[in-house]
């Protein structure tokens, strides 16, 4: 069956639609469309709208056009900072120990309702492309088009309906086939319904291979070092000292910064790591590759670096490789909205651009994420309204990743699940404040011991303060070493958190209080672990 007669019996199928009390689109009675656009590990810092001298220097137009057209949230966060969780946290709007995904491996409970379903049944036609990472199928999604696992760069392999279970290869580099078969779905959809479109990029993941026109691009640009780079985590606990994602010592030579030729100092266990993604090339992307790289790669050989020197030239080559990957996500998105203005969609579909979760640009002297501290609790979150709705405007409220699928499903006017602890931030983004708002978040990062080795630990956020609890036996180079932590920060005074202020006479009301709140997350949503 062909993809296009799929959609039509799908669509029949979900039946007649029931519009309730669905947003409309001023100018008829149709409820409002959503693209949700979430990149992999796009941190705020590289996203110029959001003014970090990260973003100045590579930036991105695009993406910055959906803030200036829309509302820019400040205060976004995700419960707990990874990739699977992530997902799970938006398909069914619980924490992680609610909804089975506390890890990147198996956990997802797929009993739990998605969103998707639910916007079925309302009549949207819903469609998710690029990375799923969950494992189950898709699920409430008329068409699907997604990648394995964490997806590939360069010629990647996409399952579909049709293609049975199997992942089939395509030609090309990840972001723009997401982008393909994005439009795809909106060129082949029934034009008389809503839809509901998740596109899910690959990039900036982890080990940023750009695509080859920017392998050059910004090759003559020195990023700056954060201030916090050479963090020592004085006054810290364990936690910090004992992770294994340090820009200097643990981003991989050959595997991270491509130093691939046959001289380099890296193990032959970074090359065995690299060598699939090379396999994957053709010729052509090969050479381009190898003509941008090879020189480059030489002229580190020549001059070998050692020290601290290594250590600025390693953060440089990530950054640039990193920014080059999402310089293509913003095109890309351009070229989304580009298809969505050309077909006369922007005047009734809302559109997000997010990411799973944050991440470090050098920041405490780390890449990757899962710690609490806020470059990979906070996450980037933008919303362009139809009719520009409050557009330019920025918005400080406290917004979590298990508010998206309540706020969709508000847009949509399907009733919210009394499961569902998430809240529906709509009316934030009519420039309204909810009396009841939150007040506090809760995060909760489960994914010990793993990669990256950070330890577990939960905590509780206001607008000002922020206390954190790390716990738990430790394994490999922890072992034996239980811990029981906590560490408190007013991100007024300190908001690079490098003074724990935990234990402090001075701050033990706020400490107390932030307690307090913390045992009532606990307590209320059932928490099983801490
Ligand atoms: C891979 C990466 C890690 C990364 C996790 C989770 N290593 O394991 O650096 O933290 O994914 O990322 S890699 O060698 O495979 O690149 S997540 O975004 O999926 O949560
Ligand atoms: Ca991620």
């Amino acid at each position: 069956m062909k993809y296009k007669d799929s959609l039509f019996i799908l669509s029949a199928l979900c039946g007649m639609p029931q519009w309730g009390m669905a947003q409309k689109d001023k100018g008829s009675d149709k409820p409002l469309n959503v693209v949700y656009i979430m990149t992999d590990d796009h941190s705020y810092q590289a996203i110029s709208a959001y003014g970090h001298p990260i973003g100045k220097l590579a930036p991105t137009p695009n993406i910055d056009r959906l803030a200036n057209e829309g509302v820019l949230f400040r205060r976004a966060f995700v419960e707990n900072s990874l990739s699977t969780p992530s997902r799970a946290c938006l398909m069914t709007g619980l924490y992680s120990h609610q909804n089975g995904q506390r890890t990147l491996g198996k956990g997802i409970d797929s009993t739990k309702v998605f969103v998707s379903e639910l916007l079925q049944t309302k009549g949207y036609q819903t469609a998710v492309i690029g990375k799923w990472h969950m494992q189950c199928e898709p699920k409430g999604f008329d068409y699907y088009s997604v990648l394995e696992d964490q997806g590939a760069y360069y010629n990647p392999e996409f399952k579909t309906k049709e293609s049975h279970g199997k992942y089939i290869r395509e030609e090309g580099y990840a972001t723009h086939l997401i982008t393909d078969h994005a439009v795809e779905f909106l060129e082949h959809r029934n034009k008389k319904k809503p839809f509901a479109l998740f596109v899910h990029h690959k990039a900036p993941h982890r080990n940023w291979m750009p695509e080859e026109k920017y392998l050059n691009l910004y090759e003559d640009v020195e990023f700056p070092l954060p201030e916090t780079f050479y963090d020592d985590y004085k006054t810290r606990c364990a936690a910090a000292y004992s992770q294994e994602m340090e820009v200097g010592r643990d981003l991989q030579l050959i595997y991270d910064l491509k130093l691939n030729d046959p001289d380099s100092i890296g193990s032959p266990d970074e090359r065995a790591g690299w060598e699939p993604s090379v396999k994957r090339m053709n010729a052509g992307q090969w050479k381009a590759w190898e003509s941008a790289y090879a020189p480059r790669n030489k002229a580190f050989n020549d001059h070998p670096m050692t020290g601290d020197a290594l250590v600025r030239w390693k953060f440089q080559r990530y950054m640039r490789d990193y920014l080059r990957c999402i310089k293509s996500v913003d095109d890309e998105v351009g070229r989304l909205v580009a298809y969505l203005a050309k077909n006369n969609l922007l005047d009734n579909t809302v559109i997000v651009y997010t990411s799973d979760q944050g991440f470090y640009n050098g920041e405490h002297g780390w890449f990757d994420k899962r710690f609490m501290y806020e470059e990979s609790f906070r996450t980037p979150l933008i919303i362009r309204y139809p009719g520009k709705m409050n557009a330019g405007t920025t918005n400080d409220e406290l917004v979590q990743n298990i508010d998206y699928a309540p706020t969709f499903l508000a847009i949509a006017g399907v009733e919210k699940p009394a499961s569902f602890v998430g809240q529906s931030f709509l009316p934030l983004l009519k420039g309204e404040k909810p009396s009841d708002w939150r007040k506090y978040l809760y995060y909760h990062y489960y994914d010990y011991p793993a990669v990256h080795q950070v330890r577990r630990h939960d905590g509780v956020r206001d607008e000002r303060y922020k206390l954190i609890h790390f716990y738990g036996e430790g394994f490999g180079k922890d072992m034996g070493n239980t811990i029981s932590c906590n560490e408190l920060y007013d991100l007024q005074a300190d908001p690079n958190e490098l003074d724990n202020l935990y234990g402090n006479p001075a701050y033990k009301e706020i400490a107390d209080r932030l307690q307090a709140q913390l045992d009532r997350f606990r307590v209320e949503q059932k928490v099983d672990e801490y």
